[in-house]
């Protein structure tokens, strides 16, 4: 064991004990070359572009374009009388062209009348049927507890994922990929995703909050469930505007450490969903070992910001101990720049959130879903994160 310990510390590699075994991971703070990162300028001059690029060649891919130059907004309605006048609703249209045509994003926006000046709030991804997100609040799912956000005093924004790309393997030929993408065969192996390209529709909505005077753009945490979950952590790491990323039952190349291999695996989800990363992920198939990097760097980008992860008890393909471990091995950086991340590394009890520092956790007694439950803890660790103005 001795020898084992020394030959992976050797390689840059970190031994993580935990829930259900060792596990060597890449060290967070070790560079590729071997050298260490010893200070929080390294950081963020070397070692985080290097975790960012190795996520961007292996796992998401690279995004086609950034802000395009001709992105406009249209508030396409309005009304101050919203959740019976507590509300102002915006419905906005994000427009954008390429050279493959024209895109747009139906941006819905539900800002708390009672707060004075800029609100916080939260960006949910959606990624279920548009009856979870019903502006006219006739259908009120507890996926989207709008009602509850504005009680507390956040903006509830939301966009359907499929504006940006339709989820199915349609050989990029649609949504963002098919306005932006080079007409180049084969595509390269570190092309975007559909991961990326919902990550990049959640940028332009923050480029729209940057806009209107009612929300504060620095206070916005990103939220996404499931496949929802894995964009909001890529968007957060690739965008740090955002001050809060929240993942929800993410799991397998979410929150969830791939060296588990438990639950969901990279062969597995590659085989189900090849379209959600880059063509280069596949190299990884059965290959976690190889993988230059884990989903513990994936939180520890978002530092010193907040980032929260949340699992469900029966939510095994998720892997929920894989998804808290992330967060205890994330912590490191946060340390380095003398912050607590999570704070322990024991693993809570059902319906015991730790919220203790920038990194927070919960388990939630039941099955793979976005419940009022879990926007209650974000909005409490929100609460304590969101509070203070950032400049
Ligand atoms: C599953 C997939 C997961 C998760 C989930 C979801 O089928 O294997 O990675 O993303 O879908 O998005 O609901």
């Amino acid at each position: 064991m001795l020898c084992l310990l020394i030959a992976g510390m050797m390689a840059g590699l970190l031994l993580a004990q935990g829930v259900g075994g060792d596990l060597f991971l890449p060290d967070p703070l070790v560079m590729a070359d071997g050298s260490k990162v010893g200070t929080v300028a390294d950081w963020e001059a070397r070692r985080r572009p290097e975790v960012l690029e190795l996520f961007r060649e292996h796992v998401y891919g690279r995004a086609a374009v950034g802000r395009p130059a001709d992105l406009r907004f249209e508030v396409v309605e309005r009304s101050e009388l919203a959740m019976s006048g507590r509300a102002t609703y915006k419905r906005v249209l994000i427009r954008f062209g390429g050279p493959g045509g024209e895109g747009r994003i139906e941006l819905l926006v539900f800002i708390p009348n009672q707060v004075a000046g800029p609100a916080p709030g939260f960006l949910l991804i959606c990624n279920r049927d548009k009856s979870n997100i019903d502006p006219t609040r006739q259908t009120r799912s507890p996926f989207w507890p709008a009602e509850k956000m504005i009680e507390r005093g956040y903006v509830a924004a939301t966009f359907h994922y499929a504006d940006l790309d339709p989820d199915v393997d349609d050989q990029f030929k649609n949504g963002v990929h098919g306005l932006f993408d080079p007409k180049e065969s084969p595509r390269a192996g570190d092309a975007w995703g559909s991961i990326a390209a919902w990550a990049w529709g959640a940028s332009r909505a923050m480029d729209y909050f940057e806009t209107d005077a009612d929300i504060d753009e620095h206070r916005i945490g990103v939220v996404g469930h499931s496949r929802g979950g894995k964009t909001a952590l890529w968007c957060g790491a690739e965008d740090e505007r955002f001050a809060l990323v929240v993942s929800n039952d993410s799991g397998c190349t979410g929150a969830a450490l791939a060296r588990r291999k438990h639950g969901e695996t990279i062969k597995k989800i590659n085989t189900g969903f090849p379209y959600w990363f880059c063509g280069n992920y596949k190299n990884y198939n059965d290959r976690e070992e190889q993988l230059p990097v884990d989903q513990h760097q994936l939180i520890a980008l978002m530092a010193p910001r907040a980032v929260y992860v949340a699992s469900a008890s029966e939510d095994d393909w998720a892997d929920p101990e894989g998804e808290f471990l992330s967060c205890v091995y994330a912590e490191p950086v946060y340390r380095l720049m003398g912050l607590t991340g999570l704070g322990t590394d024991q693993m809570p009890r059902p319906e015991s959130p730790i919220h203790k520092g920038r990194i927070g956790y919960h388990l939630r007694t039941g099955k793979h879903n976005l419940t009022e439950y879990d926007w209650g803890c974000f909005m409490d660790f929100a609460d304590r994160c969101l509070a203070e103005k950032r400049p």
